[in-house]
């Protein structure tokens, strides 16, 4: 199914001008990493790739990945996300719910088996079989079993999907743990506590485009969002010195309170692209807001990087 002038025309009617609509582009052509001659071939696949049929299941988790990526970051992605993909089933939004919401998953599933994307939010918790977390009859752990071998790919949406986050944080009563965990197989993960969501709508573009995944780290992540560390780009580094970084937090910059490593920042340990893209329409993002990073995109968060107050 394609939609081509479809999709500006909807745009369109909520406000949203060709003028913002290319600036969404341009501004999501440079979060993957292409040069600006990709703008065109951006904006073209998202107005007319076929859709494919996605899957997006809960899981432990506070929901703050789907609002992330339905709610807040530029007031219409949520309507382009969802005119770029067919969204099959996702229990927040869609409109049946009991039987009638788990035979929209069957069908799905059996209709496009091997050929739907699935999106995954929270881990999964496995302590007395699974019992700590149940839907429509089923442990979370029964249906991540189920679902994930039977997708084209998984995509784990925070950090919770991706490496078990603040669910398996020590003392973990309900052993939460990733989906790669519980099912032996890979995932493309887009860590964060909240992820942001043009490292989704990133992902998803460069499977339009060009009909794979984009290139992952070791730990699974897109490059072109997880590519460099907090501290490389960050506007509040200590001290340059012929061009390199030189750790020195007793220079005039971190003296002046510029650097928060001193504070507990995790930013040199920690890989993502918060200080290009920022949050809330591009607003702002913790550090510049003056709150040390925490570490939220790496695994091991939680535990592996509290006390958050205390340097490493
Ligand atoms: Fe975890 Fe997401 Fe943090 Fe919350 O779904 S990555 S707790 S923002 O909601 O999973």
């Amino acid at each position: 199914m394609t939609h081509g002038k479809g999709l500006e025309e909807r745009l369109e009617r909520q406000g949203i001008s060709r003028r913002d609509f290319m600036k969404f582009c341009t501004a999501l052509t440079a979060t993957m990493g292409l040069s600006s001659s990709f703008v065109t071939k951006v904006a073209h696949a998202l107005a007319n790739a076929p859709r494919p049929p996605v899957v997006w299941l809960a899981m432990a988790e506070c929901t703050g990945c789907a609002e992330s990526a339905l709610r807040i970051s530029y007031p219409w992605i949520d309507e382009l996300l969802l005119d770029i993909i067919s969204m099959d089933y996702h229990e927040t939004i869609m409109a049946p719910s009991g039987a009638a919401a788990e035979k929209s998953l069957h069908d799905c599933m059996t209709k496009n088996a091997g050929k739907f994307i699935l999106i995954v939010d929270g881990s999964i918790p496995t302590a007395q079989n699974g019992a700590y977390g149940t839907v429509g009859g089923k442990t979370m752990l029964q249906i991540i079993k189920e679902v994930v071998p039977k997708a084209l790919a998984t995509i784990c949406i925070g950090t919770c999907a991706s490496y078990g986050g603040l669910p398996a944080a020590a003392p973990n009563p309900t052993e939460a743990k990733s989906v790669s965990e519980v099912t032996g197989l890979k995932t493309l993960n887009i860590p964060g506590c909240p992820p942001n969501p043009i490292n989704l709508v990133g992902t998803i573009v460069n499977y339009l485009m060009f009909g794979k995944l984009p290139a992952l780290d070791d730990k699974g992540r897109p490059l072109f969002a997880y590519g460099k560390t907090i501290h490389d780009q960050c506007p509040r580094r200590a001290h340059f010195e012929n061009g390199e970084f030189v750790t020195d937090f007793n220079s005039e910059e971190a003296r002046k309170g510029f650097c928060l490593y001193q504070v507990g920042c995790k930013g040199p340990e920690t890989y993502n692209n918060c200080p290009e893209v920022k949050f809330n329409d591009g607003t702002s993002w913790p550090i510049q807001a003056g709150h040390p990073c925490i570490g939220c995109s790496e695994p091991g968060f939680w535990d592996k990087f509290t006390p958050f107050y205390k340097s490493s």
